[in-house]
C-alpha cells in the first residue's frame, strides 16, 4: 500500500529546511559506528535531517520516543556528531541507518521530498501516527546550535520533545527506555536524570552490602574535561556516606579545548599513557571516561613508573568471572549461563584467560557496539566489552525470573542471590555506561577484597599495537563476512601479505579494518615480544602505505 506525504508538513519542513542548509561538500555524509561525526560546522543540515528521521522513526515505532544524542565523543573539541536511540534504549536498528543517510545526503528540496516518500512507503510509516523525540547534548559548544537545527525539525513535523539538555549518552539512552517502560509492569526507572542517580546510588548500596568492606582505597577518575565531570559528581552526591573515596581530575568543561586533549579513556589506551594531571602514586587506582561517558579504563603505575593499563577486555573478565561465582554460589548455575562477546581488538590472552580459567564460551563480532549488543542480548547473561572500554552485561528476561523466582537454600546463597538482583539495576542494560561500569568495577573490587594488584595478575596481556595509516580510499577496504574482521576480502593484494608478514613473528596475530568513524584504516598487531608488536605492526602499515595512500 502506498503511503501518501502529508503536503502541509511537507512545505513546513522546507520552510525550516532553509534554516539549515546543506554544507557545500561533494562527499556523502555517512551513519557510522555511532552515526553522524565529523566537523561540528558541517553538521547542521544532518542533524536537521535526523531530526526528520526520528520523527518518521516515532511514528513508525507506534509513537513511542526515540532518543537523539548530540556528541562526538573521545573527538577532538571542533568535532560534533549525532546519533539516534531506538524505542528500548538500543541503538537505531540497523535497517534504518541507509534512510538517516539517504535524508542527510538529499541535495535539493526535490531530493528531500523524494527520501521522505521513499522511507515512508519502504518503512510503511502511517502519516497519523503520534511522534515523540527526546534529547541530549554533551558539553561541546557546537552542541546548542545543533540543537536549534534539531528542534526546527521536530517542530516542522509536529513531533512533541523533551530536551534533557546536557547528559552522558548513556543517562539518554537510560531516559528513552525508562520513557518508553514508564507504563509497563516493570518500568525501567524514574523518567528524570535523577531517577537515573536514584537507580543507581540504591543498586550499589545493595551490591556492596554482602562485601566484608567497602574498598579500603581511594579511586580517581580522570573524566576528560567532559560531561564525565559534572555528572560523576552528581552521582556521588547520591552514594552512601562513605562507601567510596573518589576524586575527580580533568573537569574543565568551561574550557571546551580541553576535551579529550591528553586526557580521557580515549587517550589513555591508544596512547599507553596516563592522563594529564595524572599524581598516582605506584599502585594508585585510576580510572578514565571518554568524552561522553560511555567507556571507562582503569589503569595504574607501579613502582618505576611502569604504566600498566586495565582495559575493556579486564573488565569484561574481573565481571564475568565475579558474576558467574554468584551464579555459582546462588545455586542457579543449572538454570543460567554466562558468555561473553568481544571483538578482534580483544587481548588474544583475555580470550584465553575466559577459555581456561573461566571456562566460559567467547563469541567475536565486528567492532561497534551494536554488533555486541545484539550478540550478548541473546545470551541468558551476556557480557560485552570492547578493549577500549564500551561495555555492559546484559541479563536476559529468563535469566532475571530465574533469579527472582529461586528460593535460596542457605544464607551464602542468600547473599549471592540478592547481590546478583543489585547487579541487574547497577548495570545499565540499554548501553555501555561508563557510571554504571564504575559502579560494577568498585563493587567487585570491593567483594573480592583486590587492588589493582590482584586484578592484573589474573592474566598477562600479549604485547600488542594499534595503528593508524591514512588511505586515498579507505572503502576499498573490506572485510570477508563471519571473521569479525580479521581477514580482508579487498584490496586483493593486501591479505596474503599481512597472512606472509604474521607468519615471521611468534603468536603473532595482525588484521586491517576500515575505521568507521575516521578517514583511515586501523592495523592491530599483537606478537609474544613488544619489538616483535612493533615490528610486525611498522612492516604492515610500511605494506599499506606502500599500497594505497601515505602511513602517517
Ligand atoms: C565507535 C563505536 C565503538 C567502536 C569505535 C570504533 C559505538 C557507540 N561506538 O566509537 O564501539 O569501538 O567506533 O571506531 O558504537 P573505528 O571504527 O574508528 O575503529
Ligand atoms: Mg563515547
Amino acid at each position: 500500500m502506498a503511503y501518501d506525504i502529508n503536503e502541509d508538513e511537507f512545505k513546513a519542513i522546507l520552510k525550516a529546511a532553509e534554516d539549515w542548509p546543506r554544507a557545500d561538500t561533494l562527499a556523502d555524509f555517512s551513519y557510522g559506528t555511532a552515526g553522524f561525526r565529523m566537523r561540528a560546522d558541517l553538521l547542521d543540515y544532518v542533524v536537521f535531517t535526523v531530526g526528520l528521521v526520528a520523527s518518521l522513526r516515532s511514528r513508525k515505532c507506534a509513537g513511542n520516543a526515540i532518543g537523539v544524542m548530540i556528541t562526538a565523543s573521545h573527538n577532538p573539541a571542533e568535532d560534533n556528531g549525532v546519533k539516534i536511540v531506538d524505542p528500548m534504549g538500543e541503538m537505531l536498528m540497523s535497517d534504518w541507518e541507509p534512510y538517516a543517510k539517504f535524508m542527510a545526503n538529499a541535495r535539493t528540496p526535490e531530493q528531500l521530498r523524494n527520501c521522505f516518500m521513499h522511507i515512508i512507503n519502504t518503512a510503511q510509516v502511517h502519516d497519523h501516527n503520534a511522534r515523540k523525540v527526546i534529547f541530549a547534548r554533551d558539553t561541546r559548544p557546537s552542541g546548542a546550535r545543533l540543537v536549534r537545527a534539531l528542534k526546527a525539525a521536530l517542530e516542522a513535523t509536529n513531533t512533541e520533545y523533551v530536551d534533557y539538555g546536557i547528559l552522558t549518552t548513556p543517562q539518554l539512552h537510560y531516559l528513552v527506555k525508562a520513557t518508553n517502560t514508564v507504563k509497563m509492569d516493570k518500568p525501567y526507572g524514574e523518567v528524570s536524570e535523577e531517577g537515573y542517580y536514584k537507580k543507581l546510588s540504591k543498586a550499589f548500596s545493595e551490591a556492596i552490602n554482602h562485601a566484608t568492606r567497602p574498598p579500603s582505597t581511594p579511586v580517581t577518575v580522570d573524566c576528560a574535561n567532559g560531561v564525565g565531570a559534572p555528572k560523576m559528581k552528581k552521582l556521588i552526591e547520591h552514594l552512601p556516606e562513605g562507601a567510596l573515596d573518589i576524586q575527580i581530575v580533568n573537569d574543565r568543561i568551561e574550557s571546551p579545548e580541553d576535551l579529550n586533549n591528553h586526557c580521557g579513556a580515549d587517550f589513555v589506551k591508544t596512547s599507553q599513557r596516563v592522563p594529564q594531571s595524572f599524581t598516582g602514586k605506584a599502585f594508585d587506582r585510576w580510572c578514565s571516561l571518554d568524552g561522553d561517558a560511555d567507556r571507562i579504563i582503569y589503569y595504574f603505575v607501579e613502582e618505576g613508573k611502569v604504566f600498566r593499563l586495565l582495559d575493556g577486555d579486564r573488565i569484561a573478565t574481573l565481571a564475568a568471572a565475579f558474576i558467574g561465582e554468584l551464579v555459582r554460589k546462588a545455586g542457579l548455575d543449572e538454570v543460567i549461563t554466562i558468555a561473553i562477546v568481544q571483538t578482534a581488538y580483544a587481548n588474544g590472552a583475555s580470550t584465553k584467560y575466559v577459555e581456561q580459567n573461566l571456562k566460559l564460551k567467547v563469541e567475536f563480532t565486528n567492532t561497534g557496539v551494536k554488533h555486541l549488543h545484539h550478540v550478548a542480548a541473546m545470551k541468558d547473561i551476556g557480557v560485552y566489552f570492547e578493549a577500549n572500554g564500551h561495555g555492559t552485561v546484559l541479563f536476559s528476561e529468563r535469566a532475571v525470573k530465574a533469579m527472582r523466582k529461586h528460593q535460596p537454600q542457605s544464607t551464602a546463597q542468600m547473599e549471592a542471590l540478592e547481590t546478583l538482583r543489585a547487579l541487574t539495576d547497577l548495570i545499565n542494560q540499554t548501553v555501555g555506561d561508563a557510571l554504571s561500569d564504575f559502579l560494577l568495577v568498585e563493587t567487585i573490587l570491593a567483594h573480592k577484597e583486590w587492588t589493582v594488584k590482584e586484578w592484573l595478575a589474573t592474566y598477562t596481556d600479549l604485547p600488542n599495537k594499534l595503528a593508524k595509516c591514512l588511505v586515498t580510499d579507505r572503502s576499498a577496504y573490506t572485510s570477508v563476512p563471519g571473521t569479525a574482521e580479521q581477514r580482508l576480502a579487498t584490496p586483493a593484494r593486501v591479505q596474503p601479505k599481512i597472512d606472509e608478514i604474521v607468519s615471521k613473528y611468534r603468536d603473532g596475530r595482525c588484521f586491517v579494518r576500515a575505521s568507521g568513524t575516521e578517514d583511515a584504516v586501523r592495523v592491530y598487531g599483537e606478537a609474544a615480544e613488544v619489538y616483535d608488536t612493533e615490528d610486525l605492526v611498522a612492516k604492515v602499515c610500511d605494506f599499506i602505505g606502500s599500497y594505497g595512500g601515505k602511513s602517517p
